[in-house]
């Protein structure tokens, strides 16, 4: 069946929000990205440098040594994986161990040389909506109106990727919930999805649109109580929810911290609606590398289209 990709989250940090710490050991994350894989998660999402409100920067080098080894492993276990990272220098090096695609939380915005790495390298490209690092987002979390505010810095962010050299069917858009963003701005963008994706509407963003909602603050919130927000692992029905609707609102792909509750979603969504996404990230011939047409990598998907089994890297 043709639906939404799902993306699984593996931070190897000691402090993301909701999984920082629990895969810091690259064989602790190794296994954690392999369980992913077997409960059928397109793409593992291989991160090694925590976004939480706040959070400081770690070295390069201390990324590098986090995320590398366990894609290396993941990849040569068959397993596609993108790297969440802003640094050139660190998606260079996941793709050398096997990574398909760049999942830039700035959009191009952190390294300037990013968008040279990315065109060079010739991968997908997440391009997220992003204002400035964690320490400062919260302050900037200031708009008129957030969901034109990011659809506009959303469009210099792809004009800036084509000027460097990007093959525009390569990107991705993602509207960043949680990222300079309060809770309010979070919902106002999930509303806009059906227009965003061009599901409603004219083409909307005209690009595949990822989502990352799973376990974020502003759920917490909504599901507050007397003692406070609600915790993040209590978090996981409303993500469910997020991914149903957003892939009935015709989303390329959501990225989630657990497997099975969000394939199902996206499964039932893609059952009512009678279609998949709005937009797929194409496959790509002569760079070295091919993508299944929706991005997913199961084997029955593809053979189904005709398309390859698996993500490979020549
Ligand atoms: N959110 C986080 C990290 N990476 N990447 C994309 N493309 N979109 C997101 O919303 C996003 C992201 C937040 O941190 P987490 O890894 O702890 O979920």
């Amino acid at each position: 069946m043709d639906r939404a990709v799902v993306m699984g989250v593996l931070n190897v940090t000691p402090d993301s929000f909701s999984d920082g710490g629990r895969f810091l050991e690259p064989a602790t994350a190794i296994a954690r990205g392999k369980a992913l894989a077997a409960a059928g998660v397109d793409i593992v999402d291989v991160g090694g440098e925590s976004t939480r409100p706040g959070a400081g920067r770690v070295p390069v080098q201390v990324e590098l040594e986090r995320v590398v080894p366990v894609i290396s492993e993941l990849t040569s276990a068959g397993i596609g994986c993108s790297v969440d990272t802003t640094r050139a220098a660190v998606a260079a090096a996941a793709v050398r161990a096997g990574a398909v695609i760049v999942n830039d939380v700035s959009g191009g915005l952190a390294d300037p040389e990013m968008g040279a790495a990315v065109a060079d390298i010739g991968v997908p490209w997440i391009l997220m909506h992003w204002r400035g690092h964690s320490a400062d987002m919260d302050a900037l979390a200031r708009y008129d109106d957030v969901v034109s505010e990011v659809s506009a810095e959303l469009r210099d962010r792809v004009a800036a990727a084509v000027a460097a050299g990007v093959d525009e069917k390569l990107l991705v858009l993602d509207p960043g919930l949680g990222f300079a963003k309060t809770a309010a701005h979070n919902w106002a963008l999930l509303r806009a999805l059906p227009r965003l994706t061009g599901a409603v509407g004219d083409s909307g963003w005209g690009f595949p649109v990822l989502i990352g909602a799973s376990r974020k603050r502003f759920l917490g919130a909504l599901l507050a109580d007397e003692r406070g927000l609600r915790p993040a692992d209590g978090r996981e029905s409303a993500t469910t929810a997020i991914s149903a609707l957003a892939a009935a609102a015709g989303v390329w792909g959501v990225r989630v911290h657990e497997a099975e509750p969000s394939l199902d979603a996206v499964r039932v969504a893609a059952a009512i609606s009678g279609r998949g996404p709005q937009r797929r990230l194409l496959r790509v011939d002569g760079s070295g590398w091919t993508l299944h047409r929706s991005g997913a990598v199961r084997t029955e998907d593809a053979a189904a289209d005709g398309m390859p089994a698996r993500v490979t890297r020549g």
